[in-house]
């Protein structure tokens, strides 16, 4: 009987390190400087809806320069997978709460829910592979999501990274990827594709009709969201999980050469007549499209 229950015990410790590759972005929606600082799961809930599973099964708490909040001396209430992190200032011994933020380690369902396709706009042949999210926005507009909870990257024959041996500049979720040809010893960087996880709503999400409100007449051609909802209510949703720029005949903004003030999903869009290149007078005339979750619908 005492070997059966040790055995379990040890079932019960390897299993989180077992599940533990579902891990959720960090999130940092607070900081200490009111109360202390709120990092609930209800407030994450609110604040970037999707990206937190329904059951986390851990959380991981450090300050927001990387010190793990077991190592700052500070008294945390709560700070467990279902309810979240909270440090208050007045419960502490000296001082006010650091900075922390939080990731949460969810079921492996959850990971594997959504992902984009693969990625591989660049080679090795210049300065290395360079797979960095911000030049894939560009390139393909609209299909990552505005913050995805977690990338993957191989190399084109299939090749895992972490079996390659190679040193990476740029690993992350919200920046991408980048290998450095100089980083590696005498060998260059293999060619690596990419891939993102995204809250599961951003593949079953539902599209926005076009909208176009103004035209470049003015100072500019300004889409801006909150002009949007005030124009068209109830057409879209709390909180768009992305955004489709083009032009009224169809040409994605990405293409167009033109410089654009605002152009995310949170904000909206804003074209500036005045910070385009010389030469090319005005804005052109662009409509919006957002993706909203599946419940939205
Ligand atoms: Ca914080
Ligand atoms: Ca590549
Ligand atoms: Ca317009």
């Amino acid at each position: 009987m005492m070997k059966l229950q040790s055995s379990l015990f040890v079932i019960l410790l390897v299993l989180p390190t077992s599940v533990s590759s579902c891990v959720t972005r960090w999130f940092d929606r607070d900081d200490p400087s009111g109360v202390g600082d709120f990092e609930t799961t209800v407030d994450l809930r609110k604040e970037y809806p999707g990206q937190l599973c329904p059951h986390p099964i851990g959380i991981e708490a450090q300050t927001v320069d990387g010190t793990p909040a077991a190592n700052t001396g500070q008294t945390f209430n709560p700070f467990n997978a279902v309810e979240g992190f909270a440090c208050v200032n007045a419960a502490q011994k000296t001082g006010s709460c650091r900075d922390y933020r939080v990731r949460f380690i969810c079921p492996p369902e959850f990971c594997a829910g959504c992902t984009t396709r693969w990625f591989d706009r660049d080679d090795p042949s210049g300065k290395g592979d360079y797979e960095l999210i911000v030049d894939l926005r560009k390139e393909y507009p609209n299909e990552i999501c505005t913050e995805p909870v977690a990338i993957t990257v191989q190399t084109l024959d299939g090749t895992p990274s972490s079996q390659t041996g190679q040193t990476f500049a740029v690993f992350s979720a919200a920046e991408g990827f980048a290998c450095v040809n100089a980083e590696q010893g005498r060998r260059s960087c293999r060619d690596y594709r990419v891939r993102f996880t995204c809250p599961p709503e951003f593949c079953s999400g539902c599209t926005t009709r076009w909208f176009d409100r103004d035209d470049p007449s003015g100072k500019g051609d300004y889409e801006l969201i909150v002009d949007l909802r005030k124009e068209y209510p109830n057409e879209i949703c709390d909180n768009p999980l992305a955004i489709s720029v083009q032009t009224l005949d169809g040409t994605p903004a990405s293409q167009t050469g033109q410089t654009f003030a605002v152009f995310s999903a949170a904000e909206g869009f804003a074209c500036v007549n005045q910070e385009q290149t010389p030469g090319r007078k005005s804005c052109l005339d662009y409509k919006v499209q957002f993706t909203c979750p599946k419940s939205f619908c």
